[in-house]
């Protein structure tokens, strides 16, 4: 019947909008635990569909009715009287869980309560179509899919840089669209005060301002600018926010950052502080001293008095109390602090008593919350002086090992790694091409691979509670940039949070986003465009002192590429197989998507004699900046501005030694080799060469010897090159030492007198 009422509605729509038909897919990220296809006709959606929902479930058919208009252009009739779409609750599935079943006529979206249904709404918005349709088909089908982690979160700093109520809102939506449940709110920090509170009216007037920026890395310049004078959230915000959150099935969870990170606060109550000030919101990037007095019983009313508005606003169960990155300078100088440590017998727990005094001050803070029924989350930091409790969650951000060790002593955590989950990091090796990022390397695809559980042993897993990425805005200077960090990342941790490993497969994952891309788009969310750039397959083929090089896209797109340095057009040549390069060139390519060409992206090839040669490493690398191997140093690549790519090999406190065998005698005269300087990373420049040469590979002489100058505060991050000559001798064998920095000089805030590391990449002899 139906099916003959269709053909007909679709004539008298066509007489008035030409608009298409689409279709719908199960292609859907997160991946659902299963999919199948069913026996009947497909099921239409068009204007004449109804949403029929139970009580209690009228908000859900609301935002169910709202997606289908975003995505398809659809408006569903009141009272259509079509095949509907039913709502419901099932008590087969999991609280989170959702089941969605397609026949020609209904689809039912079931879930085991109303978060459940609102995920399966998710669902049944990303199958369907974007675009402006007159109907869409739904192929028949079920699909089910249930969250591998209860704890699903998204960071979001508003301190550093301020996103007002419009932002959060609708990075909420984008959240709720990757069902993600809650969001991590950053409300205070050193550099602005972010939410209102009542009994501390100067945290919002004096706070929120900051008189001006640093520029970059935390350079010496400052921008001039006074940041962030009002941008603050009030409570009544706040509580909206809360609320549009909890309609969205999302718990928001603030963060009070304590003890460190209080420049904000401390500027506007300076007798919070051990000195007593003056203090100004800080202007830098970093771990400041300046922290609030841990023995001062005025702090922890101000602290407890905080939380109880905090509390107020925000219902969730966990509540946020910061503990990272706290130095113990001031403490240790501070008459109060010391006399607290000696009062509570702090002095001789084990660990130096500022720690056990932070422990303290912690705990004090986490019964509070308790005595209210509240739990504390804290950045891994808090384990340095915590005993064990059921009332703290360990915020693994350092690594994995918060989780591990909160483990070990029986303590729930949630994954937050730096490593994979930072979403403040770059997204591309070439990083010239991005904005100005913390630093770091996180990719897509290693926030994919990513298994937040993998270190824990079995029985312990289940102490893990989620895992979350965040999104620190120091270098976030708009709404803009804000999204271009978290997506299309979010869409891989939307997947590591809902699949187990076994479900997981990134090139599939790749099919998947391409839809997603397309929903971004139409919602006009802005993302990072790389996962659409040409994808470099470098084989290194040493027999033939070569690199085959295959060029692909996760579409398929055309690839059009150039070898001479210009850029690609549509007229350059089109890419068919893979390419061999056995000469220094600069590779570029572009794709080719509706007569629009992609941003080129460069494979810079640079050869020399010793190119792909024979080559062992006399000293090993770290395990961890290892990577692909000592022939990374010989492949005709050379590494980019970030350490971490797996184009440079990372020494620690040792010197790289190398052994290069070029099966022939040669001409040799010169060589060249780089380093990539991150001082605050501890990365420094190379302090000598020595060359020696060999003919038979057993008697060596040395040809170059060289010292290089200790690196200054006043020198620079990023590559340094090193380029050689002596005179022209016949060798087959090069044995190169590059000595590293043996001692950290004294400037240095961090490791002064430590060894540092030394990063290597591309060593060409000629
Ligand atoms: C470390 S993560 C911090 C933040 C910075 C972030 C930058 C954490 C607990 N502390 O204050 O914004 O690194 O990635």
């Amino acid at each position: 019947m139906r099916r003959l009422l269709l053909p007909l509605l679709i004539l008298l729509c066509t007489a008035c909008t030409p608009r298409e038909e689409g279709l719908a897919s199960y292609e859907i990220i997160p991946r659902p635990d299963s999919v199948s296809a069913g026996e009947t006709p497909s099921f239409w959606l068009t204007p004449a569909t109804p949403i029929l929902a139970p009580e209690g479930l009228e908000r859900e058919a609301e935002f169910l009715r709202e997606y289908i208009r975003l995505s398809t252009g659809i408006k569903l009739r009141e009272g259509g009287t079509g095949a509907p779409i039913r709502l419901d609750r099932s008590d087969k599935l999991e609280q989170e869980a959702y089941r969605i079943e397609v026949t020609d006529d209904s689809v039912a979206i079931l879930g085991g309560s109303s978060s459940g249904i609102f995920y399966g709404i998710q669902a049944l918005r990303k199958m369907l179509p974007t675009g402006d349709f007159r109907g869409v088909e739904i192929p028949s089908g079920s699909l089910t899919s249930s969250p591998r982690f209860g704890y699903r979160g998204m960071h979001l700093d508003v301190c550093r840089h301020f996103f007002d109520e419009e932002f959060v809102k609708r990075y909420i939506d984008l959240l709720a669209l990757h069902g993600i449940n809650h969001l991590h709110w950053h409300l205070s920090d050193d550099q602005g005060w972010r939410i209102e509170i009542e009994q501390y009216p100067r945290l919002t007037e004096v706070g929120d301002a900051r008189r001006e920026t640093v520029v970059g890395r935390n350079s010496d310049q400052y921008d001039g600018i006074p940041y962030g004078e009002g941008c603050y959230f009030t409570q009544e915000q706040a509580r909206r926010i809360v609320a549009y959150a909890h309609e969205r099935h999302m718990e928001v969870i603030p963060e009070i950052d304590l003890p460190g990170h209080m420049m904000a606060a401390l500027a506007a109550y300076p007798e919070l502080g051990c000195t007593g000030g003056p203090y100004e919101v800080w202007c830098r990037w970093g771990v400041s001293e300046e922290v609030l007095c841990a023995g001062n019983d005025q702090v922890l009313q101000f602290v407890c008095n905080i939380l109880d508005e905090i509390m107020e606003i925000f219902p969730s169960e966990w509540i946020h109390i910061g503990g990272d990155e706290c130095p113990k300078v001031r403490w240790e100088a501070c008459p109060k602090c010391q006399a607290r440590i000696q009062k509570e017998g702090l002095a001789d727990r084990g660990v130096k008593p500022e720690e056990a005094l932070q422990g303290w001050f912690m705990r004090q803070v986490i019964a509070h919350l308790n005595s209210r029924g509240r739990t504390a989350i804290g950045w891994d930091e808090v384990l340095e002086g915590a005993e064990k409790s059921d009332d703290l969650i360990i915020m693994s951000w350092r690594g994995e090992q918060g989780a591990l060790e909160a483990a070990r002593r029986g303590m729930r955590s949630i994954m937050a790694a730096q490593n994979y989950l930072y979403f403040d990091h770059y997204q591309t090796r070439d990083n010239s091409r991005e904005r100005l990022a913390l630093g770091g390397f996180n990719p897509i695809d290693r926030v994919y691979g990513f298994d937040p559980a993998a270190l824990l042993p079995d029985s312990l897993k289940s102490l893990l509670q989620g895992v979350q990425a965040n999104l620190w805005a120091e270098y976030i200077l708009d709404e803009e940039h804000a999204l271009h960090m978290a997506l299309p990342r979010m869409a891989a941790l939307s997947e590591i949070q809902w699949c187990r490993p076994e479900q997981k497969d990134y090139d599939d994952f790749l099919h998947r986003l391409q839809r997603q891309l397309r929903l971004y788009e139409q919602l006009d969310y802005n993302y990072a465009p790389y996962v659409l750039e040409i994808e470099f397959e470098v084989e290194r083929q040493p027999k033939e002192r070569a690199l085959r090089v295959a060029l692909s896209t996760i579409d398929g797109a055309e690839i059009r590429y150039t070898t001479d340095g210009s850029t690609p057009r549509k007229g350059s040549p089109h890419y068919d197989e893979p390419l061999t390069i056995d000469h220094t060139m600069r590779l570029q390519a572009s794709a080719l998507r509706e007569g629009r060409i992609s941003e080129a992206v460069p494979l810079d090839v640079e050869f020399a004699k010793s190119t792909l040669c024979p080559t062992r490493a006399l000293t090993s690398p770290a395990p961890n900046y290892t990577f692909e191997g000592v022939m990374t140093l010989v492949d005709g690549l050379r590494g980019d501005k970030n350490y971490r790519t797996g184009r440079w090999l990372g020494f620690s406190a040792e010197d790289c030694k190398l052994l290069i065998d070029l099966e022939a005698e040669e001409e040799l005269s010169e060589a060249k080799f780089s380093v990539c300087v991150n001082m605050d990373d501890g990365c420094f420049n190379a302090r000598g060469l020595v060359v020696e040469l060999s003919t038979d590979g057993t008697s060596f002489h040395e040809v170059c010897t060289k010292e290089y100058a200790a690196l200054t505060p006043e020198d620079d991050h990023g590559i340094y090159t090193y380029h050689e000559q002596w005179p022209a001798q016949q060798a087959r064998y090069i044995r190169l030492t590059i000595r590293h920095e043996s001692s950290i000089p004294a400037w240095h805030p961090y490791y002064p007198g430590s060894p540092a590391f030394l990063f290597v990449d591309e060593v060409l002899v000629r």
